[in-house]
């Protein structure tokens, strides 16, 4: 397995010798720790925070984004000589992986959420507010797609009454069976809590959800001294109420780095086309090829493995509308 901590520290110390023997003097090498998209927080080879900029258009790995630059980002930069506080960032390094969604101005447009990760963890909750199982399912699509491991942890079980108790338990077993790991956990009553915080040790993690599940609360408990911002529960709205405004890494005390993005209201698939879809489904992928047709897209083609895995139980009805509804919903336009 790639470590993207290794990736990370590798590029730190080709610069560090580079550095320490004085051989540029103002020109670094860095992590981004924090991006609001005009600005950005850089910690520096020398573990000094430093306000940037960019200068110039940077365009990598082939897409059009709304932000060049991202979370997780490996970068050069300059300490300017005109400004003591900024510095300006001049090159990027190319990603290990990286995860999008689509801009919310722009739907032709990915907005880079975080890049060079080991992990994510998708936080989700059953109740206040509740995720849908489409949600899930597109998150999962996407770190399938970005190849990031991905994985879910259902917060304020605190909350939950029978019926959401039973459909945690129908949730865990669906997607456990295809391979996820699903965690149960309440950041309230400190239930669980520690089995997501051993997933982080030397890691870089992106914590992504819904606004309101939970995601800074976590950071606060696990780790108390980076006391992030969270939201009140009777201020949350369910519109666009976001205490958390901009993606920003923290440095674990163990070893790690976690990632607190704002919340996410939906998550719009970017550049996947209909025939791969099913690749980025793990229980339909090992069917793909007992298809009678090999362009067959699922739905109603003769002969199909994974609609006969969906009539006989083995592939999940919800699983399966979640595959049509994305399907569906996939923008066959090419711009
Ligand atoms: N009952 C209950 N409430 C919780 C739990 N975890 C967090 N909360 C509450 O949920 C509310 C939202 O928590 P935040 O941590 O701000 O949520 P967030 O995911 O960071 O939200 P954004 O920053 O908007 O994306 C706060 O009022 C928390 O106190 C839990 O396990 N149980
Ligand atoms: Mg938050
Ligand atoms: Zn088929």
């Amino acid at each position: 397995m790639f470590d993207g901590s290794n990736y990370v520290n590798e590029l730190c110390e080709i610069y560090q010798s580079a550095f320490t023997n004085k051989f540029i003097n103002i020109a670094m090498k860095g992590l981004v720790y924090k991006s609001t998209g005009s600005w950005y927080v850089v910690k520096g080879m020398d573990d000094t925070f430093y306000n940037a900029r960019i200068k110039g258009k940077f365009k990598i790995d082939d897409i059009t984004s709304t932000n060049p630059l991202a979370v997780g980002d490996v970068v050069d930069f300059d300490k300017e000589d005109t400004e003591e506080v900024g510095v300006v960032i001049n090159n990027i390094y190319s990603r290990k992986n990286y995860i999008t969604r689509q801009s919310p101005h722009n739907k032709h447009q990915h907005h880079i959420i975080a890049a060079n990760l080991d992990q994510s963890i998708l936080f989700a909750t059953l109740k206040d507010p509740k995720t849908s199982s489409g949600f899930i399912d597109r998150f999962l699509i996407a770190s399938e797609a970005y190849h990031v491991p991905a994985i879910i942890v259902f917060n304020k079980i605190d909350l939950y009454k029978k019926k959401e108790v039973e459909k945690l338990e129908e949730l865990q077993f669906i997607y456990e069976k295809n391979g996820y790991r699903v965690l149960a956990m309440s950041v309230q009553q400190r239930i669980g809590v520690d089995e997501v915080k051993d997933i982080l040790k030397n890691k870089i993690t992106l914590i992504s959800g819904h606004s309101g599940v939970g995601k800074s609360s976590f950071i606060n408990i696990v780790f108390p001294e980076m006391l992030l911002k969270t939201q009140d529960v009777s201020e949350w709205s369910g519109k666009g109420l976001h205490t958390t405004t901009f993606a920003e890494m923290h440095d674990l005390p163990d070893g790690g780095k976690i990632i607190d993005t704002p919340g996410l209201r939906e998550f719009a698939l970017m550049d996947i086309e209909t025939n791969e879809l099913s690749h980025y489904f793990p229980e339909m992928r090992i069917l793909i090829n007992d298809c009678r047709f090999n362009n067959c897209l699922h739905i109603e083609e003769p002969g199909c493995a994974v609609k006969q895995a969906v009539e006989e139980g083995k592939i999940s009805a919800g699983r399966y509308i979640s595959y049509l509804n994305i399907l569906g919903s996939i923008d066959t336009k090419k711009w």
